[in-house]
C-alpha cells in the first residue's frame, strides 16, 4: 500500500495500488457448496463460476428474446444524473419502452441505465428461468433486480442500501468490479446520508483525498455466467466491458445489526437526505462532501498517518 508521504505532491497514483486483494474464486461442482457457505459465513466476496449453471435464463435470456416479448414494457432510465444534486437527484430522468431503451443504449451507445429493474414485479414469469443451488440463504422473489448498461458505463462506488448479502450473475456482457470491505468506508471518503463514494478510482487524486492512499480493495472480470457474492455493506463499482446485463437476487443479511442499519437507511437516512437535496441541493451536498473529509481525516489520524 502505498503511504500518503510517498504519493502526496503528485497527486496521482496508480489505480492498480488501490486493488491488491485476489478474489477468490469458486465452482461449486469443483469445490463443493460447503465452499461458499463458508464465504457467506465469513462475510467474504467470492466470485463463483457456475451459480447460475442450472439456470436456464442464461441461454434462454438473449436481448432478441426479451424485446420480443416484452419490448412494449415502459421502463424508467436513468444517467449520470441519479448521484449529482438537482432534479434528477436519485431519481429517473425518464421512462420509456423497453425496446426504445434497448436501441438507444446497446444500439447507439446512448449512456443510459436501467437499473433495480424488479423482474419479479414487473414480469414474475421470468423468475421460472432461475435455478439456484440451496446455499443456505432465503432468496426474496419479490427484490431480484436486473441492471442494463451499454458498453463503457459504469455504475458507481456504492453499497446496497437494504444491507442485504446479493449474489449478482453477469448474463450478457463483462463487467469490471471493483469491491471494497465495509471497514473502508472513511477512506472511501463516504458521503454521510447516503451509500454512495464520489471518489474517483481510475485517476485516485490522493491530494485531494489523502485517505482513499488506505483503501485496499478487490479487482475482477465477471463474465457472462459468472456470478459474484457480495455480502451486506460491500463496495462495489461496475463498469461495462461489452454491453449487456446482469441480474441480482438478494437475501437479509444474517446478521442482526446489518438488517437495524439496512431499516434506518432505507426509513431515516435517504428521506433526510433526500429532503436535503430538495430544499438546499448544493450547500446539502458540500455538506455531505465536508462531513466525508472530516471523517477520513480523524480516520488517518487514528492509523498515525497525519
Ligand atoms: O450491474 C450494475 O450496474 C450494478 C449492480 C449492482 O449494483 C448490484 O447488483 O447491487
Amino acid at each position: 500500500m502505498p503511504t500518503v508521504s510517498e504519493v502526496s505532491g503528485t497527486g496521482g497514483m496508480a489505480a492498480s495500488a488501490l486493488f491488491p486483494l485476489q478474489l477468490p474464486v469458486i465452482s461449486l461442482e469443483r469445490d463443493g457448496i460447503s465452499a461458499l457457505r463458508q464465504f457467506i459465513a465469513q462475510h467474504t466476496p467470492a466470485l463463483i463460476t457456475d451459480f447460475a449453471a442450472a439456470s436456464p435464463a442464461l441461454k434462454r435470456w438473449s436481448l432478441q428474446h426479451l424485446r420480443a416479448r416484452y419490448g412494449d414494457k415502459t421502463v424508467r432510465v436513468y444517467d449520470a444524473s441519479f448521484g449529482e444534486p438537482g432534479k434528477h437527484y436519485m431519481s429517473n430522468i425518464a421512462s420509456m419502452s423497453f425496446a426504445d431503451f434497448l436501441s438507444e443504449t446497446l444500439g447507439e451507445g446512448r449512456d443510459l441505465r436501467m437499473f433495480l429493474y424488479n423482474v419479479g414485479r414487473q414480469i414474475p414469469e421470468l423468475l421460472d428461468d432461475l435455478v439456484f443451488p440451496d446455499i443456505g440463504l432465503r432468496f426474496s422473489r419479490r427484490f431480484v433486480y436486473t441492471f442494463f448498461g451499454c458498453k463503457g458505463s459504469t455504475t458507481p462506488l456504492h453499497y446496497d442500501i437494504d444491507m442485504g448479502h446479493v449474489l449478482h450473475t453477469a448474463i450478457h456482457g463483462r463487467r469490471r468490479v471493483r469491491l471494497f470491505a465495509p471497514d473502508q468506508s472513511p477512506a472511501l471518503y463516504q458521503h454521510p446520508f447516503t451509500v454512495r463514494s464520489y471518489v474517483d478510482l481510475d485517476q485516485p487524486d490522493i491530494v485531494a483525498h489523502p485517505a482513499l492512499a488506505c483503501a485496499r480493495g478487490y479487482e475482477t472480470i465477471l463474465e457472462p455466467g459468472q456470478t459474484l457474492f457480495m455480502p451486506s455493506g460491500y463496495w462495489h463499482e461496475f463498469h461495462y466491458l461489452d454491453s449487456g446485463f446482469g441480474l441480482s437476487v438478494r437475501s437479509s443479511s444474517p446478521r442482526f445489526r446489518d438488517r437495524v442499519t439496512g431499516v434506518i437507511n432505507l426509513l431515516a437516512l435517504s428521506p433526510i437526505d433526500r429532503f436535503g437535496n430538495k430544499v438546499a441541493t448544493h450547500r446539502w451536498f458540500d455538506w455531505k462532501r465536508h462531513r466525508s473529509e472530516a471523517r477520513a481525516h480523524s480516520y488517518m489520524n487514528r492509523r498515525g498517518l497525519l
